[in-house]
């Protein structure tokens, strides 16, 4: 029998309303092995007893270990999104979401980090491909992976973000309620090891009038973007491993640019060409892609680093409330300006919040965990989290996003998202 300790749950605990309890109320409590809930009853374990009956994977030798581990066969359901399924030969255009809602910790699966790849994913041998950096340089160089290899690296935690994720829900009129990692999967967190862009540029010599570097990838598109060259000499690089092997194709294999907290477009896969010059090269990515429309029409070039932004990944239209009792509220939160500082949370749309816990270490343009407690009572409420990063940037509502860039946006959506519960614990996306 399960030692079934009651625990009241105190009015104090609350620290906002709807029922969200302070972040360290999993901690104080017996309820972290006992898992108890207001009016007695065990939370969501279950009774057991001894002796309950053997099953088989208990009986026989399992079978041998794989040389490469995949997941368990009942796992295969977790997989990335695609808005039209991949189809056989050569895709124009495709871009796969995280499961987000499936995951939890900060760093996804290298197999299910999200990918936009404009041309297909190129099949690149290791062997033959180099890097070039060229332009405004005293001596051109260029490097093939087994070079690289020999560099003194960096390995960091970064998050990458489409600058298109969640932007149906800037002129959407009714919110869209695909499962979340429709609207929120292109964003994902690795640890990416690579030389620093600096290294490299400084073994070329690189002009004092030197302002932009265009970076030039290798895939049939030659997808090119313009990265300013304080970027490139501050925390850009060439990355060769992603969670500690060999990034995957879709990631750009065997080398890629990596921008830390800039719009994913900039990082650019199976990089070819560095050209070192004095103004940006206009490319059809940082022209008719990519720019940002503004109510004037006139439209916003280079907005290259990611706004402050947060998500709730449980509960969440993909994952329902099945009866009364605690939850954990839990999602991520991610600046590409820094570090998270705080992320709060609300159960009632917005009227009250409280801080959750900002699971550490935290690192900067990186996904962060964030969470707390929350009694549901079977009530309707409304769940949303705001982020605030290290320089203070908040993220802000939809309502005061919308003011600010108005309708014709389309990329850097970033405002506060709301999941509506119904008294059945139904989960559905509202704009509030
Ligand atoms: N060469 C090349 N680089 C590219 C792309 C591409 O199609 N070709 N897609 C870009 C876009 S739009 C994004 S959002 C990021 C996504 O990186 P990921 O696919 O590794 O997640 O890569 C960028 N780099
Ligand atoms: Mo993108």
């Amino acid at each position: 029998m399960t030692d079934k300790k009651t625990m009241i749950v105190d009015a104090t605990d609350q620290v906002a309303g709807n029922g969200l309890m302070s972040r360290r109320f999993f901690m104080n409590s017996a309820l972290a092995s006992t898992a108890v809930v207001a009016g007695g009853s065990a939370a969501f374990a279950q009774e057991t007893s001894v002796g309950e009956g053997q099953e088989d994977w208990t009986l026989y030798p399992g079978d041998d270990a794989p040389e490469y581990g995949d997941v368990s066969q009942f796992e295969k359901g977790r997989v990335k999104k695609f808005v039209a399924p991949p189809v056989g030969g050569r895709t124009a255009s495709s871009a796969g979401r995280t499961p987000l809602h499936m995951l939890h910790g900060t760093i996804t699966p290298s197999g299910l980090h999200f990918e936009v790849t404009h041309h297909g994913v190129p099949d690149v041998n290791p062997d033959i491909h180099k890097v070039v950096i060229h332009g405004m340089v005293d001596r051109p160089l260029k490097w093939g992976v087994e070079d690289l290899e020999n560099y003194p690296t960096v390995t960091r935690q970064y998050f990458m973000e489409c600058s298109g994720n969640t932007r149906v829900n800037w002129a959407q009129p009714k919110p869209d309620q695909n499962f979340m990692y429709m609207t929120h999967g292109l964003v994902s967190g690795s640890e990416w090891t690579g030389v620093p862009l600096s290294t490299l540029l400084d073994e070329a010599g690189v002009s004092p009038d030197a302002k932009w570097i265009i970076a030039e990838g290798g895939d049939s598109g030659s997808l090119s973007r313009s990265i300013p060259i304080e970027k490139a000499m501050d925390d850009s690089m060439v990355a060769l491993y992603q969670n500690g092997e060999r990034i995957r194709p879709s990631q750009g294999y065997p080398m890629r640019v990596l921008n830390p907290g800039f719009e994913g477009n900039t990082s650019v896969k199976w990089i070819r060409s560095l050209y070192v010059t004095d103004k940006p090269v206009m490319s059809r990515f940082e022209t008719s892609k990519y720019t940002d429309k503004l109510h004037d029409g006139k439209s916003l070039q280079f907005s290259l680093e990611m706004d402050v932004k947060s998500v709730i990944t449980r509960p969440s239209n993909a994952i329902e409330l099945k009866k009364k009792g605690m939850y954990e509220i839990t999602g991520l939160a991610w600046s590409g300006k820094g570090k998270i500082a705080k992320v709060e949370v609300s159960a009632d749309g917005g009227r009250t919040w409280a801080d959750a816990m900002v699971e550490g270490p935290v690192h900067s343009k990186m996904l962060t965990r964030f969470r707390i407690p929350w009694m549901w009572k079977g009530m309707p409420a409304v769940l949303q989290s705001r982020a605030t990063d290290e320089f203070g940037q908040v993220q802000p509502s939809r309502k005061a996003l919308l003011a600010a860039r108005g309708k014709k946006a389309y990329y850097h959506y970033h405002a506060v998202h709301s999941w509506s519960v119904n008294a059945r614990g139904k989960v559905r996306h509202v704009y509030a």
